[in-house]
């Protein structure tokens, strides 16, 4: 059985949630309580030593990093495709997702928080301006991507989920959480109203996850 080491508010675990579930695979979750340090414990530096949700145990081996993670599975469950078969359109899904899993979602991150908090001083009115900045700059960004790209569809590219709306997703999910209005962008909010009403989508939304 696939072991998902996650938490619920986790985006990069509700990325890797979404595609377990688009894939159709079964996997146990276990959860590392982000708000009390779990994901530092020892236990769980033995499984991941860079102490980040996700990892995830299948075949015998821990994998780390979701999007290396989410590959993995495109790589040995291809169907439902997660990337498109044109190198061309790969390298611009991949780009999408790497905005947001690389470029925004580590400055935002709870760690960058927790240290300009409590090493830079910084208080709850900066703290949130650092997090809008970077946000605003980024869903600047990934709107004009979607609307100056044919490639568009109902989804960031074409018509079914492809990895970019795995990183879309969770990362407005955090963004509200943060107080952002979403509205400002609205090709990137239409997409997340369309991925919100696909089942694989709400079956990992943080609020079913929450108890774990
Ligand atoms: N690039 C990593 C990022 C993992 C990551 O930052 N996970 C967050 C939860 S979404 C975490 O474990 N944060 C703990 C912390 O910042 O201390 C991935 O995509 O898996």
């Amino acid at each position: 059985m696939i072991k998902l080491h996650g938490f619920y508010r986790s985006s990069a675990s509700y990325r890797t949630r979404i595609a377990l579930n688009l894939k159709g695979l079964a996997y146990q979750t276990v959860a590392h309580d982000l708000t009390t340090g779990a994901h530092r414990a020892p236990g769980y530096l033995e499984i991941n030593p860079q102490g980040l949700l996700p990892a995830l145990e299948v075949e015998g081996a821990v994998l780390t990093q979701s999007g290396a993670i989410i590959e993995y599975l495109e790589e040995r469950h291809p169907n439902p495709p997660l990337l498109p078969a044109d190198p061309l359109q790969r390298a611009r899904v991949r780009a999408l997702f790497q905005l947001i899993a690389a470029d925004t979602h580590h400055v935002t991150s709870m760690r960058v928080a927790a240290y300009l908090r409590t090493r830079l001083e910084h208080n709850d009115a900066e703290l949130r301006a650092w997090q809008h900045h970077w946000l605003t700059q980024s869903f600047d960004a990934f709107e004009l991507l979607l609307t100056r790209n044919p490639a568009t569809g109902r989804f960031c590219h074409g018509n079914r989920p492809t990895l970019a709306d795995l990183g879309l997703v969770p990362q407005v999910f955090a963004a509200q959480r943060l107080g952002l209005d979403i509205g400002k962008w609205p090709m990137v909010a239409r997409i997340v109203d369309a991925c919100r009403n696909e089942e694989a989508f709400q079956q990992a939304h943080p609020d079913r996850h929450n108890t774990q």
